[in-house]
């Protein structure tokens, strides 16, 4: 699972992926081999098992507080695109193409309109955010387009001669940018085009398959920043409305970061994503500290119910992915063999089923699958068992 942090300069997008991946490092193992510098580990949150259970978990990866599950998901932190990225402008052509791998994409918009196109600083409310919301969907529609046509013409005519099948040799060519042979015969067929003559395809056919194979492969979602600036809350409504086919999260990273800081210092217990911030050593605290942390409280928290950059991640994951957090677990008992209690937590695909979690747990596991077990009702159920966001499963298999 990779999410990509994109957005002009200047919005926000590292001190969102500052603060989003700013953990405790001994309390947060994360399972990813090799991380490049732009890359971190973060978080998504849900209500832990453990709950249900009346214990208390030891995650393997990851952290639980107050009952509240973390599990790791990676983060990239794009450099800042500007108009005509996809041109090279602003070396924008690599800087898109770190973006290649990711499943899900957070738009980090400056909501307050204070910094122009190029992310150069200017009063507030003098940029019209909503430009900011286009430009990107242009850039990333001309950089899959620029993808599709690069030896378009060889490609069609190859394709033809030997009267291959287009969608399995396109999906080759793009499968750097996640694009599936199902996804590429689905809008094939939408744009009613002729597989057998990719020749008379035109170019805006191609930036219309450029369009939909983006939107299906790297979705978005939009985090609007700088939420505590004057105006903001009145751009997030006009936005909010005029983009009906996006979520937009209200966010202040700012206040996000000085959270996780203070928290890592000991002064504060927040636990991300929450409402509220308790002050643990008032008496450490200097009047100035004081005052930033009542006004984090009172007007970002108070406001909007959190900081946003928690649930930001959280609904990118769960909500426009779809995916859902399942734990293995036994029947008879809830530790694995060192005796951590749920230690693990896997981000599985909608649809998922109990054959496919025995997959990613262990390939024999699902070679030798014979039954699985809900542990929370303790019912059998078969292969093609739908699985549910929390679910805690037992896996039976033979040998
Ligand atoms: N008022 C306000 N400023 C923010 C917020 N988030 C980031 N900033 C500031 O915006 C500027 C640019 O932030 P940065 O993360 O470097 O932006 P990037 O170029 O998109 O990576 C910095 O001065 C940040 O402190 C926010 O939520 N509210
Ligand atoms: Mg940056």
């Amino acid at each position: 699972m990779l999410v990509g942090i994109v957005g002009k300069p200047n919005v926000g997008k590292s001190t969102f992926f500052k603060a989003a991946t700013l953990a405790e490092a001994e309390i947060a193992n994360y399972p990813f081999a090799t991380i490049k510098p732009n890359s971190g580990v973060g978080f998504v949150r849900l209500a832990c098992a453990d709950q249900d259970f009346n214990t208390q978990c030891n995650p393997r990866t990851g952290f639980c507080e107050h009952h509240f599950r973390f599990v790791p998901v990676q983060l990239i932190d794009v450099a800042g695109l500007v108009p005509g990225a996809h041109e090279g402008k602003g070396m924008g052509n690599q800087f898109l193409d770190d973006l290649r791998q990711a499943d899900v994409l957070i738009h980090v918009i400056d909501v307050a309109g204070s910094t122009n196109d190029k992310g150069e600083s200017i009063q507030i409310g003098t940029h019209d955010p909503a430009n900011d919301v286009r430009f990107l969907e242009v850039e990333l529609d001309m950089w899959y387009l620029g993808i599709i046509q690069k030896g378009w013409e060889k490609f069609a005519r190859t394709v033809t001669q030997e009267r291959a099948a287009i969608h399995i040799a396109l999906a080759k060519q793009l499968t750097g940018l996640k694009v599936t042979e199902a996804m590429l015969e689905d809008a094939v067929a939408k744009l009613k085009l002729d597989p057998q003559k990719p020749l008379s395809w035109t170019d805006e056919d191609l930036l219309q398959l450029a369009t939909i194979l983006r939107l299906r492969t790297k979705p978005m979602l939009i985090a609007a920043n700088k939420i505590d600036l004057p105006g903001a809350q009145e751009n997030f409504q006009r936005l909010s409305t005029t983009f009906p086919q996006y979520t937009f999260i209200p966010c202040c990273g700012d206040a996000e970061l000085a959270l996780k800081q203070a928290s890592k210092a000991g002064l504060i217990d927040y636990v991300p994503g929450d409402p509220k911030l308790v002050l643990l050593h008032a008496e450490k605290l200097n009047d100035k500290q004081k005052t930033a942390l009542s006004s984090i409280q009172h007007n970002i928290l108070d406001k909007f119910n959190s900081t946003g950059v928690q649930k930001t991640l959280d609904t990118a994951i769960f909500t426009l992915l779809g995916y859902m957090a399942i734990f293995p677990g036994g029947i008879s008992k809830l530790e694995d063999k060192d005796g951590n209690r749920l230690p693990d937590c896997f981000l599985l695909p909608a649809g998922s089923t109990a054959l496919d979690f025995a997959y990613k747990l262990h390939t024999d596991l699902g070679k030798n699958f014979i039954c699985a077990k809900d542990v929370r009702t303790k019912r059998t159920v078969g292969k093609e068992h739908l699985l549910k966001h929390r679910d805690v499963v037992e896996i039976v298999s033979g040998k």
